[in-house]
């Protein structure tokens, strides 16, 4: 049976969000303009044709929802700071009611006992420095520096633990690879370029950042990757998917080099030969590693030449790799369910960098919940894919592997990307026309799990 008390007194379980997902009030108080207002105004980017103009009106109504999420026996609250509210054109003066929204938000998590974990990047960049060339060019890791460095200055008296970029894999290869996050640009295999300047990007900030009262890290979304059987074919598109989604950001990171195998499928040596020397800015010692876990993946040799070129894809110089159904049950994403992945990711990061604490930054599903009857949202699937994770992580915990805490995602149904609002997260339902907020079954179940 599982039970909170299996895990140590002092692990944390939280929630997260972000900004654009969740805030809304995109114009107020000088925010400035980001790729994701661009993209999402762009007709045919979004499944629903939603934006996050309103989303959860979570600027103005972030002391209930935290209020909430107290409620729910969560003690820590995972949100990112918009760039575009910090620094509207990205570069240039900095806004003071930008600072001043996040020192209230933080200080509301700090008066219900909640600890405030800032992400600095989640995927909003400011659309004048996307406008010089976004994330293909080495400028725009410079200006998230000078963002961090100001952010953090204004903030850390109520922000001990920061995190710099979220997901930079999806940020960098669909974001510039497939094009099905903004930018939504597709630039084949030089979206390698954005991945080498987020990194970049990440080392400056968490150099111009650290100070010993913080703690700092970075967020990454690691899945196994396993080959559909054991020919040599299919190990080598093994091979080619865990390099391009795992060891093309854990190796930097960890080991301080790339993954030489990467730059040869991709033809991009000759370019990441230029910049060797990031390397040790890019490899300096974390406080921590957020890992941000949903699926495992097997994938199999090309069955013959890519079916389509003009698909999207975000697996440069891999395109025809086939993804394999291995019978799984599945979310609403279509992504497969298999909570043990969740142990076999730590168990890479550990073997990588053995001690290194890790938290679970986001774990959850999307299932498509019916609104309240009678104050109840029936979602007992995502309850179980809960369950099942805890359990889990409750076992990586007790094998000793250095997990520090969980961030269920997310606190609330909120504006998820692409799929608009027709993909719900939440433990909490949230009726977009009202913005009633219902803790779903699955809330309640986390709330027994953390109070009991
Ligand atoms: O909603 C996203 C989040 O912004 C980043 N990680 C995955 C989540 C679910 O798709």
């Amino acid at each position: 049976m599982l039970s909170r008390k299996d895990f140590p007194p002092d692990f944390t379980w939280g929630t997260a969000t972000a900004a654009y997902q969740v805030e809304g009030a995109v114009t107020a108080d000088g925010r400035g303009l980001s790729i994701w207002d661009t993209f999402a105004h762009t007709p045919g980017r979004i499944a629903d044709g939603s934006t996050g103009d309103v989303a959860d009106d979570h600027y103005r109504l972030f002391a209930d929802d935290i209020r909430l999420l107290a409620e729910l026996g969560l003690r820590a609250y995972r949100f990112s700071i918009a760039w575009p509210r910090i620094v509207p054109d990205g570069s240039g003066p900095t806004n003071p009611a930008g600072l001043d929204f996040y020192r209230r938000l933080a200080e509301t998590c700090l008066e219900y006992g909640v600890t405030p974990y800032a992400t600095l990047y989640h995927w909003d960049l400011p659309q004048p420095l996307e406008d010089g060339g976004g994330w293909m060019v080495r400028d725009t890791a410079e200006r998230f520096r000078d963002y961090a460095a100001v952010t953090h200055a204004g903030l850390s008296d109520v922000i001990k633990h920061w995190m710099t970029l979220n997901e930079p894999w999806c940020a960098a290869l669909v974001g510039y690879g497939s094009g099905e996050l903004a930018p939504g640009r597709r630039e084949g295999a030089n979206a390698l370029k954005a991945v080498h300047h987020l990194l970049l990007g990440h080392g400056l900030a968490l150099e111009a950042i650290r100070s010993p009262e913080g703690s700092y890290g970075i967020v990454l979304n690691p899945a196994p990757v396993r080959a559909a059987s054991d020919s040599p074919a299919d190990r080598d598109a093994a091979r080619r998917i865990d390099g391009l989604l795992n060891r093309l950001f854990l190796d930097p990171l960890l080991l301080g080099k790339y993954p030489a195998d990467v730059l040869d499928d991709t033809g991009m040596a000759p370019w990441f030969a230029q910049y060797e020397d990031d390397l040790p800015l890019i490899s300096a010692p974390l406080d921590f590693l957020g890992v941000n876990y949903y699926l495992p993946m097997t994938v199999a040799a090309p069955d013959g030449p890519v079916a389509d070129p003009t698909k999207p894809s975000a697996q440069p110089g891999s395109e025809n790799i086939v993804t394999v159904d291995t019978g799984l049950p599945r979310t609403q994403m279509d992504w497969p369910i298999q909570a043990t992945g969740l142990r076999d990711v730590l168990v890479m990061i550990n073997n990588l960098a053995p001690g290194l604490s890790v938290y679970v930054t986001e774990n959850g599903a999307a299932y498509p919940d019916a609104p309240p009857v009678d104050g109840i949202v029936e979602d007992d699937e995502r309850q179980r894919y809960l369950e099942q994770h805890i359990t889990v992580a409750q076992r990586v915990v007790g094998e000793g592997l250095p997990l520090k805490g969980y961030f269920v995602w997310t606190l609330m149904d909120n504006f998820e990307w692409a799929w608009g609002f027709s993909r719900r997260f939440g433990i909490v339902y949230v009726d977009h026309a009202t913005q009633q907020r219902t803790v779903k079954k699955s809330g309640r179940w986390l709330q027994r799990f953390l109070t009991a």
